[in-house]
């Protein structure tokens, strides 16, 4: 069944840039890659950019006075720039680059978190959280007296922001919310949320790993005080992420880790930390994987992030209408319109890891578990769940394969 004729952006075209997706599996089987929200494949213009500055210009940055070492800072700043840009921030400092979107979690929970909270204090997150958006807070919390409070979600899987309103109280000192669920694909209302947690007196948080890569984001106009996101769910390198945080903020928080880079002078009896963003980057950063980032970007503006948003939701449509006809398919999170392109569903008789098993004999990868996201799977009343997850690359031919092979894992179970 086709509710899709055309998409917005030519995949087969775009393919061409990304060596992998012509890797061809088990003898025959065409690699269909949907398991974009792990991780993003990278076209060659990242991997040349990477090979370019490890044969031509890398050297360790803001150390040296030697060519080489000013060259490689420059472009390493020029990342930030661009990174800066991409979700127009308002000046580059605001722009700390750190080792994924769990270390700039972390970084917050850590470094503001124990300079601000205390005992009876309270976090709000959501039910629907990636663990690297609970556990940094419930470790704060541990550690500082304060508790945990979560926004439930509706049946139809979106925040209860009436609830919200409810958690919110003059003891709320943080809010921590993804932008995009990476289980249910739900796209939260997070100029709204902030809106109502500074009304609070509440700072608010945003878990943009499963929003930045796919949709044109502007931290200003959300006004969250700190975002958080990987580099390699974008097309960049993995051990490159970013925090972005308001620069009054920044500039009072003390460092995370402490080390070369980070000071403005040591002496015997102690030290003095830099402005940000070095304050809070301490020892080599992650150099070559940042400029590398910066190559995903240009290449992700390139394509524009409002075609690649309609071009993913266009692929997750089809892909729900054709499962849809499947039978036995449990949709986890709302409809098509509500999401983005991320699909998870249980498959009804068949534990999640066999359909995924099935699927990568036809070539299809996908992921299957909890995704992080234990305790939203436990409201959800699953253990396990199946999780497609789409990037512009993705065709509506590999969407049909999608299908199909789930077709034959409802057959051969039907067997059994
Ligand atoms: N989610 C997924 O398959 P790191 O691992 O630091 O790059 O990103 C962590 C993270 C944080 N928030 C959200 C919403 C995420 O989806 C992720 C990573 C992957 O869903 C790996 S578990």
């Amino acid at each position: 069944m086709s509710i899709v004729e055309t998409l917005p952006l030519d995949a087969e075209t775009l393919r061409e840039d990304f060596p992998i997706l012509s890797t061809v599996i088990h003898g025959d089987r065409p690699l269909v890659y949907l398991d974009n929200a792990a991780t993003t494949q990278r076209p060659r213009q990242v991997i040349e950019k990477l090979v370019e500055v490890y044969e031509r210009q890398y050297a360790n940055v803001h150390r040296g006075i030697h060519w080489l070492s000013d060259h490689s800072t420059d472009l390493f700043e020029e990342a930030r720039e661009k990174v800066r840009s991409f979700i127009n921030a308002g000046s580059a400092p605001e722009v700390i680059f750190t080792t994924g979107c769990t270390m700039a979690i972390n970084l917050v929970a850590r470094s503001w978190g124990d300079a601000n909270v205390r005992a009876g204090d309270e976090i709000i997150i959501t039910e629907m959280e990636h663990h690297s958006n609970s556990v940094p807070w419930h470790q704060l919390a541990e550690r500082t007296g304060a508790v945990v409070r979560h926004i439930p979600i509706t049946e139809e899987g979106l925040l209860d922001l009436d609830a919200f309103d409810e958690l919110l109280n003059e003891r709320t000192r943080i809010v921590a919310v993804g932008a995009v669920s990476n289980v249910l694909g739900t796209i939260n209302p997070i100029g709204e949320i902030v809106r109502r947690a500074h009304d609070a007196g509440a700072l608010v948080l945003v878990d943009a790993a499963q929003s930045v890569p796919h949709d044109k984001s502007d931290v200003q106009a959300w006004g969250a005080d700190f975002v958080a996101f990987s580099g390699h769910k974008m097309l960049g390198p993995s051990g490159v992420g970013v925090l972005y945080g308001r620069l009054d903020l920044l500039e009072a928080m003390p460092p995370f880790l402490g080390g070369g880079s980070m000071i403005r002078r040591v002496t015997l009896e102690g030290f003095e930390p830099a402005d940000p963003p070095a304050k809070f980057e301490a020892g080599t950063p992650p150099i070559v994987p940042a400029i590398g980032l910066g190559a995903g970007i240009d290449y992700l503006e390139a394509i524009g992030l409002e075609k690649i948003h309609q071009h993913e939701q266009l692929l997750a449509a089809q892909a729900h209408a054709a499962m849809e006809q499947i039978g036995g398919v449990r949709f986890l999170g709302p409809a098509p319109d509500k999401k983005a392109g991320i699909i998870s569903f249980t498959l009804e008789g068949i534990h999640a890891h066999d359909v995924a098993q099935i699927l990568d004999r036809h070539g299809v990868a996908i992921r299957a578990g909890h995704h992080c996201a234990m305790p939203l799977h436990k409201r959800l009343g699953v253990v396990a769940s199946n999780r497609a997850s789409f990037y512009f690359y993705n065709t509506l031919d590999e969407v049909e394969i999608l299908a199909e092979a789930l077709q034959d894992a409802k057959r051969i179970f039907r067997r059994r």
